[in-house]
């Protein structure tokens, strides 16, 4: 019985470690991402945070985003579903129209705004790897 719960601490540990738990504070995060103090995060607010990752993470300051700049926000092939014009890179459009489906993705009640249950979700944590710098 004892090493069965060993085991199963393991999984947990693991399961975070893998990054299915990717905010530890969630909540802290969707204040970040609400100037407006309302609580939820709508599409501007969404679009405002997603251009500061982007140029968080594209120090070379050359307008696209390649594979090594979105390590830990988006996995391979992520970015080949979000890089129609297959050049390996993202750039201010496609990442923009990424967010906007992780977004829609992440309202199941298509209510136009993010809350913390719907940021606490496995899309919503998607969306705001995107969104949160
Ligand atoms: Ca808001
Ligand atoms: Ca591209
Ligand atoms: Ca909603």
């Amino acid at each position: 019985m004892k090493k069965l719960t060993k085991t199963f601490s393991i999984a947990a540990t693991a399961l975070f470690l893998t990054g299915s738990v990717a905010y530890a504070d969630t909540a802290a995060a969707l204040k970040e991402l609400n100037p407006d103090g309302d609580g939820t995060i709508d599409m501007k607010e969404a679009m405002a945070g997603a251009k500061a990752v982007f140029e968080k993470i594209n120090p070379d300051n050359d307008g696209t985003l390649d594979a090594a700049e979105l390590k830990g926000r988006l996995d391979e092939a992520g970015l080949k579903a979000a890089n129609p014009d297959g050049d390996g890179t993202l750039d201010w459009d496609e990442y923009k129209a990424l967010v906007e489906r992780k977004f829609k993705a992440a309202n199941p009640d298509e209510d136009g705004t993010i809350d913390l249950k719907e940021l606490e979700s496995p899309a919503g944590q998607e969306l705001l790897k995107l969104i949160h710098s």
